[in-house]
């Protein structure tokens, strides 16, 4: 068998036959590959990218249900590292997955493996963009999905999605870490397929984020990768993927991996600034950004151990912060990002005058979603459009006077 599941605690393992997401003893488990068998070089790596180009990286065996994801746009974003006092600064926009996050490439494989299981319902909590995804690949999979929303707490965007695919939408009287407890408990009661991230094979998905940036930055690792976190997947399966091709030779460093939270959902960075062996959970996140409103993330562990060993760091950032970022994000740079994703750049900007961050550094920031996913957030911080006449008159007045 060329890969197995292990857990990062007690390191009992699992056959990828076993529809299992956690250890007996309650650790996570990661998928373990046997490297001796993979060979993979530069040169096999040619032509456009996609998540499925990395199978050789991939543990499934059947035909994926795939819309075509990753290939997302690396955008060098000069403007904007000037304006933060920076001379090498990329966006990773994972908005541009086909339903507008990065959540996809984790689905088309997670959804991949649930068939391969032969798992009949998939489900996930979401603060949204999970539950538009795992709507979608249900949808394409042929697969009924089940998703559980914390009620009132998620973007119209991505609720909208997962109306639209078809899923079966139970909003939660509660939050998110609420709907994760409640729907790991029905996927064990009722043979559902979870599709949160504490699903291994997800984080086996999301991990091609770091094959993409390293080929587009020419076969080399950026300094230092700063990203939002909510529940902790992607930081730690980008960590992962960076690992994975500085092991098998592709690429020669791995980078800081700098985590951003909200102020009002931060468990991982009070770990952090407390070197403190586990997290604190904190019993109401809030935050202007819905999609990481998360006080108890699941994949905590795997994330304090990316950031400590890569040499990073993690920041909170206030959600003024956010929405300042959000904007000079989309009138420097033209990209538009949810309030999440401009965490990252936030963030980044924190660090900077901080110290942290030093002014060298090759910085690669993902923004994880669209900006439509998110629209009426988008009405509640920007001016609203000027009612006139139909008249030229009224037309010049509104241009030309304030
Ligand atoms: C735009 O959809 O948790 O740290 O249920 O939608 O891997 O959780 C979303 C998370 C960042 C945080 N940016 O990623 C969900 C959900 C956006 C997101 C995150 C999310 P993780």
């Amino acid at each position: 068998m060329l890969y197995h599941l292990e857990c990062i605690e007690c390191h009992k393992k699992y056959k990828p036959s076993e529809v299992v997401y956690t250890c007996t003893c309650g650790g996570l488990l990661d998928v373990v590959y046997d490297y001796s068998k993979i060979h993979l070089t530069k040169k096999d790596l040619k032509g456009p990218l996609s998540v499925w180009k990395y199978r050789a990286l991939i543990p499934v065996e059947r035909e994926p249900v795939s819309l075509n994801e990753g290939g997302t746009p690396l955008y060098r974003v000069d403007r904007l590292a000037k304006n933060l006092g920076l001379k090498d600064v990329y966006v990773k926009h994972e908005g541009m997955n086909p339903t507008g996050s990065f959540k996809d490439r984790g689905m088309t494989v997670g959804v991949t493996k649930a068939l391969e299981l032969g798992m009949k319902t998939v489900a996930c909590a979401s603060t949204g963009n999970t539950s538009a995804s795992l709507a979608v690949y249900g949808a394409k999979a042929g697969v009924p999905a089940v998703v559980l929303l914390p009620s009132g707490k998620v973007a119209l965007g991505k609720l909208a999605q997962a109306l639209m695919h078809g899923a079966k939408v139970l909003s939660i009287r509660g939050n998110f870490d609420d709907a994760l407890k409640l729907v790991r408990d029905l996927c064990d009661r009722e043979g559902f397929y979870l599709l949160n991230s504490v699903n291994p094979y997800r984080l086996e998905g999301q991990k091609t984020i770091a094959f993409e940036i390293a080929d587009q930055l020419g076969w080399k690792a950026p300094d230092r990768l700063v990203l939002p976190v909510g529940n902790a997947g992607n930081i730690t399966a980008i960590y992962k993927g960076f690992k994975e091709f500085k092991r098998l030779g592709i690429i020669d460093s791995v980078p800081k991996m700098t985590g951003i939270q909200a102020e009002g959902a931060s468990p991982i960075v009070r770990a952090i600034k407390n070197n403190a062996a586990a997290i604190t959970p904190e019993g109401k996140p809030e935050t202007v950004a819905t999609a990481i409103r998360i006080g108890n993330p699941v994949n905590a562990i795997k994330a304090l151990i990316a950031i400590r060993e890569s040499g990073g760091t993690a920041e909170t950032v206030s959600d003024d912060e956010i929405i300042r970022a959000q904007q000079e994000l989309a009138a420097l740079e033209g990209i538009g990002v949810e309030p999440a994703s401009a965490s990252s750049i936030a963030g980044l900007r924190k660090l900077v005058d901080m110290g942290v961050i030093d002014r060298d550094e090759t910085v690669v920031c993902v923004t994880t979603g669209h900006l439509l996913k998110d629209s009426e957030h988008v009405l509640s911080v920007c001016p609203r459009p000027i009612e006139i006449d139909a008249t030229i008159e009224a037309v010049r007045k509104a241009v030309f006077e304030n």
